[in-house]
């Protein structure tokens, strides 16, 4: 089953704005991996996610970091935490640097058994952007573990019921 964060924070507007840290310089397949996980959660919602090129003005903060980045919550390096984002209507949203990140269509890492699926980490962290906390149901996007290399990105009926209880 769903759960929220203490005290059931949610955006208050429907129309959210999403940015990447300029000097990560991401390529536009990781861009797009990031517009499809939004997309996952806009359809099931009435809420609108657009990018802004303005990312110290965007509601989402899209980062990727290595080790400590200042926020009191260090990457520890391949594996262990992939990733990090905040309860609404904080909106950062940090990734590990250090993993061999998979997106589709590149070929370069897919060899590697500790490559992480980028998209499906994308689409459990804007879940927690959202303000869904973990699911005790297996098959969910918001369920508190996923297998190195294996891709879930499918929201289940329990991540929609959730995020429907908020918009
Ligand atoms: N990062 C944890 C997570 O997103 C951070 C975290 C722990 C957390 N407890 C939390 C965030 C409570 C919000 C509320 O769950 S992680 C997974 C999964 C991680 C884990 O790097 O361990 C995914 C990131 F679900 F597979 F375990 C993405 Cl998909
Ligand atoms: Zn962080
Ligand atoms: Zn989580």
């Amino acid at each position: 089953h769903f759960s929220f964060f203490p005290g059931q924070p949610r955006w208050r507007n429907r129309r959210l704005t999403y940015g990447f840290l300029p000097e990560n310089n991401l390529p536009d397949t990781v861009k797009l991996t990031f517009a499809n996980a939004f997309n996952r959660w806009a359809e099931v919602t009435p809420l609108t996610f657009v990018q802004t090129e303005f990312y110290y003005n965007a509601n989402i903060k899209i980062a990727f970091f290595s080790g400590d980045h200042g926020d009191g919550e260090p990457f520890d390096g391949v594996l262990g935490t992939l990733a990090h984002a905040f309860s609404p209507p904080n909106g950062r949203f940090h990734l590990d640097g250090s993993e061999d990140w998979m997106v589709d269509g590149d070929v370069s890492t897919s060899t590697l058994r500790s490559a992480v699926d980028l998209e499906s980490v994308a689409v459990h962290e804007i879940g927690h952007l959202l303000g869904l906390g973990h699911s005790s149901v297996e098959e969910s996007i918001m369920y508190p573990t996923i297998a190195s290399r294996k891709k879930k990105v499918d929201l289940t009926v329990d991540d929609i019921q959730g995020v429907q209880v908020l918009y």
